[in-house]
């Protein structure tokens, strides 16, 4: 086969058959189309990952990854003759149409955002539901050196600092967790809805600080450009499915952050080697009582928004580390106060490999850290 045009091969025709019920399908879109992805990880390729995404999933590949893709339509299911699945974008060797449900796929050489579009008959009314291929961009380090400065597509992202030169003795020794980010997607506001876990829409880990609350005095925006491990996404989503099993959470948890280029890392005064910059961070809050100013709920009903929400929550992290159910990081908390009093709080989570804990209390008017919070004692060995 010609190098660079594999692409829709060996389709399966998995779904000829019966298309009865989808047990255990999530209740959140019951008339629309699921889609059952299996890849390999973008940044490790060994690893293959499989999640099944409600009408509007994506996934970040590398250039010509293969990927296994099922789709599920919704029920009840209509005659067969109503559906259709199609290739959208430039895809290297396109096929207008495409009948199987189930796809063995090449993603196309050309980075690129790329869709899988199904549609079918409600009624007398088509609808279309489409799953995204999110084929990553290099990042090109200047000079081709290891670390320094970070461009993509000739967006200037800021340095990666190298880590054996690190004030800190822990980034010198775990300096493997902070190597550059190899592969980036590129934000666009007409795909923030896609789904990139069963949960979390590609908008909700775009950066939002520079939207709060007093805003920062010199946010630089950012960077369009963004790094996603999904070893943090694995663990954001099975953070959110055991708050939801515990009645700690209804819906998804509220994300401020995750990937931060270095130069808006540092224009909201964060670490020369925050794990944002890597991709495998998140900073989130549990916000779903509608208060107007978007704060930290009252989790644990004591009346009060304070550290021991945030305790709480962060507890269940340290759990799930425990329990071998996701990677080991970072876990800190944030507890803001106005006047004093606590009103609000935010939880940092990140999953570097390796154990780090932290608390400090902010002033909800500066942001500046003006206390500790120990929750958790720093392992000896960690
Ligand atoms: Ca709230
Ligand atoms: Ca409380």
């Amino acid at each position: 086969m010609e190098k660079g045009v594999l692409s829709a091969v060996a389709m399966i025709a998995l779904f000829s058959g019966s298309l009865g019920c989808a047990p255990g399908a999530a209740s959140d879109a019951p008339n629309r189309t699921r889609f059952k992805a299996t890849w390999p990880d973008p940044d490790r390729p060994r690893v293959t990952l499989s999640w099944e995404f409600p009408a509007t999933g994506g996934i970040v590949v590398r250039p010509g990854a293969e990927i296994e893709l099922s789709i599920i339509p919704p029920q009840p299911q209509n005659a067969a003759a109503d559906s259709m699945v199609r290739l959208e974008g430039e895809w290297d060797a396109s096929r207008a149409s495409v009948a199987d449900k189930s796809l063995a796929i090449f993603a196309p050489r050309k980075p690129g955002v790329y869709r899988v579009a199904h549609s079918y008959k409600i009624g007398a009314e088509t609808v279309t539901d489409r799953f995204t291929l999110f084929v990553a961009l290099r990042a090109e380090v200047a000079g081709g050196g290891k670390f320094g400065e970070v461009s993509v597509e000739g967006e200037k992202l800021g340095t990666y600092y190298t880590p054996q030169r690190a004030v800190r003795e822990k980034v010198r020794r775990h300096a493997d967790a902070y190597g550059v980010p190899e592969w980036f997607i590129r934000f666009d506001e007409a795909d923030s809805g896609v789904r990139l876990t069963p949960t979390y829409t590609l908008g909700d880990l775009y950066p939002r600080e520079a939207r709060n609350e007093p805003p920062r005095e010199h946010p630089e925006p950012p960077s369009l450009h963004l790094a996603l491990d999904y070893n943090m996404l694995l663990k954001l989503e099975a953070l959110t499915e055991e708050l939801r099993d515990l009645k700690l959470l209804k819906g998804k948890l509220a994300l401020t952050s995750a990937y931060r280029s270095p130069i808006y890392n540092a224009s909201i005064e964060s670490g020369h080697y925050s794990r944002h910059m890597y991709g495998d961070a998140v900073d989130f809050a549990i916000d779903e009582d509608s208060d107007p100013r978007q704060y930290m709920d009252d989790v644990d009903g004591d009346g009060r928004v304070d550290r021991r929400d945030l305790i709480l929550i962060a507890r269940v992290v340290r759990r799930l580390e425990a329990a071998g159910r996701v990677r080991e990081g970072g876990c800190g908390i944030y507890e803001r106060r106005s006047g004093g009093k606590s009103i609000d709080g935010y939880i940092h989570m990140d999953a570097r490999g390796h154990h780090a804990t932290w608390g400090y209390t902010v002033d909800v008017k500066t942001e500046k850290a003006d206390g500790d919070i120990t929750w958790e004692r720093e392992r000896p060995d960690a």
